[in-house]
């Protein structure tokens, strides 16, 4: 390959933010977006990113609290990984794991994805993201069941609001309305109960009474179908795009004795919750269960390359050994060379550099402080955080808690001006969600909540002026 790339220009910069803003409008079409809208407001074209900053292509600074889309665990710009992609693809750029055959960064990162999981998970099916590996979930549960011959424990049940992918079958199991209006989903065969958001939902009985009385709609499901006709449960451990619900700690237990007892595997989508982000390797480690398979993407790779996977339980992948013949499911980037490697560096450097440990004992710590006290804020009804995963639920009354007169609008005024000052942080309704890089140090957390307070201040203003702040 020789140095001749070293010369070149860095791959931004090379154009002006309006004509890259025109040519993306005339050919880009983006995922999650009213095309219209973007016309209008123009995209805002991000050029470079270093630790957890990210600078858009006239070079002006923001603070990423969202870590990209909840992935970039270990910041941005880290060079080794750059290292191990470009030697990977000079020694193997590509090769199937398909008809017989492996490759080394596959093995190398399944057997070390084995040794991170919960004991008894040691079996890696890979996929190219988190819908992905969600696809390969269905089908391997209604696969393992069959292959016991009760082809007919077939039905999924996931919750409302939650999210687990894009594709047909993954957005079919996430419980998100306006994904099931355009093309008729869900799929047949999944069932939603409803999600453990006590704030929302539960405020007129307590946390545990109300994570006791969720965990039951699982129950009540079964006996109504019966045990014979539910294959499995799926969900985060804590809903992440769904707006940071945090379960209360009677949920999880509950789910899995359910689970349990009635013969249902159990799927920790752990694409969010996995890697770091609640303080340990999975966030069902955080909730103390043991699920059957862990969905996994994101964080695996830090977002420098698409990857995912399903982690299975030696159960299931012997289980399917013993009774044999194929299971006719595969991608032709299931297990790449290149995003394995460096994956596997991304694993590297979050065990070597103790980041996960730093979440848990001392910067997650950190945050938690900071972010519980922006919950002192007028316009805040609720602070809750997790590990390095938050919400902070606006509210026009802090008394009542009650809801806006007209959702939705709080969120998007106050993440704006969150951006025009520095900050990228997600709005999902009226909830103001964060989840930064795992890297962020103590004094970048006081710089994240200082500006949120900032925000704050100023949205509660215009939407005063606005006449918005009523219920
Ligand atoms: N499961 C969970 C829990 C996720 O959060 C997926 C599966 C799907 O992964 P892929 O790699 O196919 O995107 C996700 C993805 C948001 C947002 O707005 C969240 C996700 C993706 C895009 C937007 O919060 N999560």
């Amino acid at each position: 390959m020789g140095n001749s790339m070293e010369n070149l220009p860095p791959i931004s910069n090379q154009k002006p933010t309006g004509i890259l803003q025109e040519l993306d409008l005339a050919h880009h079409v983006h995922p999650f977006t009213d095309q219209k809208v973007l016309r209008s407001e123009k995209p805002r074209i991000i050029a470079r990113g270093e630790g957890i900053y990210i600078f858009d292509n006239d070079g002006n600074k923001y603070l990423d609290g969202m870590a990209g889309l909840w992935c970039v665990n270990i910041g941005y710009g880290r060079s080794e990984l750059a290292t191990v992609a470009k030697k990977q693809m000079e020694e193997l750029s590509y090769y199937n794991t398909f008809f017989q055959t492996s490759h080394p960064p596959a093995i190398e990162l399944a057997s070390k994805l084995a040794s991170l999981a919960p004991e008894g998970l040691n079996n890696v099916f890979y996929s190219g993201s988190g819908s992905e590996a969600n696809e390969t979930n269905i089908r391997l549960v209604r696969h393992y069941w069959a292959s016991l011959g009760k082809p007919e424990k077939s039905i999924i049940v996931s919750r409302k609001n939650a999210y687990h992918g894009s594709s047909m079958g993954a957005a079919s199991l996430g419980g998100m309305q306006p994904m099931h209006l355009q093309g008729g989903l869900p799929i047949p065969g999944i069932i939603h109960i409803s999600q453990p958001y006590w704030y929302g939902e539960g405020r007129d009985v307590s946390p545990n009474e109300f994570g006791l009385m969720k965990a039951r709609e699982l129950e009540e499901v079964i006996q109504k179908h019966g045990p014979e006709k539910i294959g499995a449960f799926i969900a985060e451990p804590i809903q992440g795009a769904g707006g940071v619900i945090i379960p209360p700690d009677t949920y999880w237990p509950e789910i899995e004795r359910i689970c349990r007892e009635n013969d249902l595997l159990l799927i920790a989508d752990e694409v969010i919750c996995g890697f770091g982000r609640l303080g340990s390797w999975f966030g069902c480690q955080k909730y103390g269960i043991k699920p059957d398979i862990m969905t996994i993407a994101k964080g695996l790779s830090s977002g420098y390359q698409p990857i995912g996977g399903s982690i299975v339980s030696t159960k299931i992948a012997d289980t399917l050994e013993q009774k044999g013949g194929e299971f006719n499911h595969g991608y032709t980037y299931s297990a790449h060379p290149v995003a394995a490697a460096v994956s596997l560096e991304n694993l590297r450097i979050l065990e070597e550099e103790k980041i996960i440990e730093k979440v848990n004992s001392n910067t997650g710590k950190h945050m938690g402080e900071r972010w519980r006290a922006l919950g002192e804020h007028q316009l805040v009804g609720e602070a809750r955080i997790k590990g390095l995963m938050g919400a902070l639920e606006l509210t026009p009354n802090k008394l009542s808690k009650a809801p806006f007169k007209n959702p939705g609008q709080a969120g998007i005024i106050t993440r704006n001006i969150c951006i025009r000052h520095g900050l990228i942080m997600r709005a999902v309704e009226d909830k103001m969600i964060i989840s930064p890089p795992l890297i962020i140090q103590k004094s970048e957390i006081d710089e994240l909540t200082d500006l949120v307070w900032k925000s704050l201040d100023i949205a509660q203003k215009e939407l005063s002026l606005k006449g918005l702040l009523v219920s």
